[in-house]
This record gives structure tokens, C-alpha cells and sequence, in this order.
């Protein structure tokens, strides 16, 4: 009997994960190792249980559930996401490629099959780096880009440290850091952005990933009477801010291409409406599929910094928050993943993700690659985030297809 998606099974987990962290907004929000987030995880880990997987969970909260293969010294498959959630997440960002994975293993063991290679299910802490950054943390430790000591001892936005969260939450594993380690890492995932949805296309096969720059910049100038203070006079860090922002979208325009721009977060002190700003705090995300032009975009950011200190009498520093370079994913991989496809009738297209992932961090220890689903308009990171059904079916039967060739390949 061979394996089949169970479409109304994958959708019900989705519904019922989507459900936790839910705002009256109808956002989604598990920021990492939050109560909401350890609900999740704890979802997660009952369905894995269910499943019959052996689940482990590494220092930094990685979630792992193998599903042995024959084979036990062949190394597995991995496939997974995350569960952590921006503050207005939508249903799917990251669920998608853990439950879709948790399907791949019931639709394995409803047919019986066994397969050589082991399939692993991975649970990927703080992907989204919005409580704590960088962003696709668990993943960048799992590899070993970023010393697990140093990830532990990471503060977040709201001044918790990341390591005692983890133990708060119960997620500080023992389990040995960066195994299993895995023959092949696919990822099912919505792409989050408008290419698939506007050419009406079903299925990417992703094949690189753009390089992504966050920093902080914290700005200091002088508070003073709104009313009073000529305007020769000012020292605004509000005005400074704002400045920045336009500064970063009018450089993105001007390099066109794939280069992008957000500042995305703007704390200001004292945040009064008669107070001209003492201090502000806010994020710079630059992204471009081209490491020469994301270095310039950074230093023409840089210079323009240094210009506005000197122009309105503040002082800024830069502190970096995440910095990788573009990833390019095994071409072997994405061509399995285009045959899937055309064996299930399903259009496809080659593409590059927008957005950073986990697999851009298990690419530097393996053979992967993504696959991706429309987003309808486009739109994510926003609680109006929606995949068609039927194309989330599409992308599991597809990640179905693609692990099972991997799990029965020899070395
Ligand atoms: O920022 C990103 O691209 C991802 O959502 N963490
Ligand atoms: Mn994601
Ligand atoms: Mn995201």
C-alpha cells in the first residue's frame, strides 16, 4: 500500500496549533520561549509521541522525533520548521513544515512502510530571532555557527536571557548538541511572499536564499520642551529615527534588484507628545540575493549614520543582530523535488526564499532544499497569512514524495 496525505488530518493539527497563542486579533503569537510557545511545543511533542516517534531535545530546545529506518547506520532524513511565532503570526509560517512532516510519518506508518534511512522530524527553537535575535537560533546552534553559551546568554527585546527561559519553560535539553546529523534536510514551508500566488504556479523548488543584515541602532540625543526649544537648537532622536527610516527605504529603491529595507521596530524615550526624544532604539533589516550589494547597502547605511550624528548633534552606535550571508541549496535536491512535483500533475518553478529559514542553516552541514506553497496576496507575518488547502496538501504530498527517495538512498 503506498503512503498517502491524509488532508483533513494535516489540516485539523494545523487548526489546533494555529489555535494556540491565539489574539483577539486572530493572530497567532508565540514568541520564542514564551508560555504560549512551550503550549505549542508541548502540542507537538504529544502528537510526535503518538506517532510512535523516539523524541529528544537538545541544549538549546531543539525538538527531534525520529522514526527509525532499517537501516540504523545510515544516517536519516530530517525534515521540520519551527513553531515560534512573530507577535501577529499567521496559521502557518513554520507550523506548516513541522506538521507536514508529522503527516509524512503517519502517512508511513498507516501503508506500513518501512523505509532504509531513518525520517527525523525537527522542531527548531526561536527561528523568527524577534524575542531573541538572531533569527533561525536553534538551527544556527545545531550547526555549530553559534556557541551554545552564547545563544543561552542572549537577552531579548523584553530583557529576558534566553537560557533561563529555556529552563523555564522545560525545554533545556540533554540531549547530545547537533545530532542526529542528517544525510538530507528538506523543508516544507509557505513562501511567504508573492511569486507562486501571482503566477499561479503550485509548487517552488527553492534553490537559494537571499543574505539578511539586522542591526540596532540606538540614538542619543537631548530631551528638551517641544514648545520651547528652537528648532536650531534640537537634538531629536525621534526626528533622527525617522531620518534612518527614510533613508534605508529611498537606498533600497534606488538599488532596485532584490535589495530591501524595513525598519521594523522604534522605541522612543521618554515617548511623550511634548518631550522632543532623548533616546531612540530601532532595528535595520537589509536583505539582497547578492553579497557584494547587501556590503554596500551596509556601508552606505553606515556613512549616512555617521552624517545625521554629526548634523543633529547625536550620537548613534550599531549593534549587530544577525548577519548571513545568501545560501545557495543543493540543485540535487531541488530537481528531486521539481520530478515529485510533475509526477503529481503539480506546476512548479525554480526560486530563490525571501525570507531566512532553517534550512539555510542545515545547508552548511547537508544536502538541502526547500519547497514552497503560495501565499495568498503575498502576505505574511500577518494573521491574514493564508495557503489554499488544497495547496497545503499539494506541499505535503510533494515533501512526501521528496523524503521518501531520500530515505531509501544509499550513501
Ligand atoms: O526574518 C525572517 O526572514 C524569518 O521570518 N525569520
Ligand atoms: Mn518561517
Ligand atoms: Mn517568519
Amino acid at each position: 500500500m503506498s503512503p498517502a496525505i491524509d488532508g483533513p488530518r494535516l489540516l485539523q493539527r494545523l487548526a489546533a496549533l494555529a489555535d494556540i497563542g491565539r489574539q483577539p486579533s486572530g493572530a497567532c503569537c508565540r514568541l520564542a520561549l514564551t508560555d504560549a510557545d512551550r503550549e505549542g511545543r508541548d502540542q507537538v511533542v504529544a502528537w510526535m509521541r503518538e506517532l510512535g516517534l523516539a523524541v529528544s531535545v537538545d541544549p538549546i530546545g531543539n525538538i527531534f522525533g525520529l522514526r527509525a529506518g532499517r537501516n540504523p547506520a545510515l544516517a536519516p532524513v530530517m525534515t521540520g520548521s519551527h513553531i515560534d511565532t512573530v507577535r501577529t503570526g499567521g496559521a502557518y509560517d513554520g507550523n506548516l513544515g513541522v506538521l507536514a512532516g508529522l503527516e509524512v510519518v503517519a502517512a508511513l506508518n498507516d501503508a506500513g512502510v518501512e523505509t532504509e534511512r531513518g525520517l527525523v522530524v525537527g522542531v527548531f527553537t526561536d527561528e523568527e530571532g524577534a524575542r531573541f535575535a538572531p533569527d533561525m537560533l536553534g538551527s544556527l546552534v545545531f550547526v555549530g555557527g553559534l556557541a551554545l553559551d552564547d545563544a543561552l546568554a542572549i537577552r531579548a527585546i523584553d530583557g529576558a536571557i534566553l537560557g533561563e527561559e529555556l529552563q523555564r519553560i522545560g525545554y533545556a535539553g540533554t540531549a547530545p548538541l547537533g545530532l542526529p546529523r542528517p544525510h538530507a534536510y528538506v523543508e516544507l514551508h509557505i513562501e511567504q511572499g508573492p511569486v507562486l500566488d501571482a503566477e499561479g504556479i503550485r509548487i517552488g523548488a527553492v534553490e537559494d536564499l537571499q543574505g539578511i543584515s539586522w542591526q540596532a541602532l540606538h540614538i542619543r540625543g537631548q530631551s528638551n520642551h517641544a514648545g520651547t526649544t528652537p528648532m536650531r537648537l534640537r537634538h531629536d532622536a525621534g526626528y533622527a529615527a525617522a531620518r534612518v527610516a527614510c533613508f534605508v527605504r529611498e537606498l533600497a529603491i534606488e538599488m532596485g534588484g532584490s535589495q530591501v529595507a524595513t525598519v521594523g521596530k522604534v522605541d522612543l524615550v521618554p515617548n511623550l507628545v511634548n518631550v522632543i526624544a532623548a533616546q531612540a532604539t530601532l532595528t535595520v533589516d537589509l536583505r539582497n540575493t547578492d553579497e557584494v550589494l547587501l556590503r554596500s547597502a551596509e556601508s552606505r547605511l553606515a556613512d549616512f549614520l555617521l552624517q545625521l550624528a554629526d548634523t543633529e548633534g547625536v550620537s548613534i552606535e550599531r549593534r549587530p543582530l544577525a548577519r548571513f550571508e545568501p545560501v545557495s541549496f543543493d540543485p540535487g535536491i531541488a530537481a528531486r523535488i521539481e520530478a515529485v512535483a510533475d509526477r503529481l500533475g503539480l506546476s512548479r518553478r525554480r526560486m530563490t526564499s525571501g525570507a531566512g529559514h532553517d534550512a539555510q542553516m542545515l545547508a552548511r552541514i547537508c544536502p538541502t532544499a526547500m519547497i514552497f506553497v503560495p501565499s495568498v496576496g503575498g502576505i505574511s507575518h500577518n494573521p491574514a497569512e493564508h495557503t489554499e488547502p488544497d495547496d497545503l496538501l499539494a506541499g505535503a504530498q510533494v515533501l512526501l514524495g521528496t523524503l521518501l527517495a531520500l530515505c531509501n538512498e544509499g550513501d
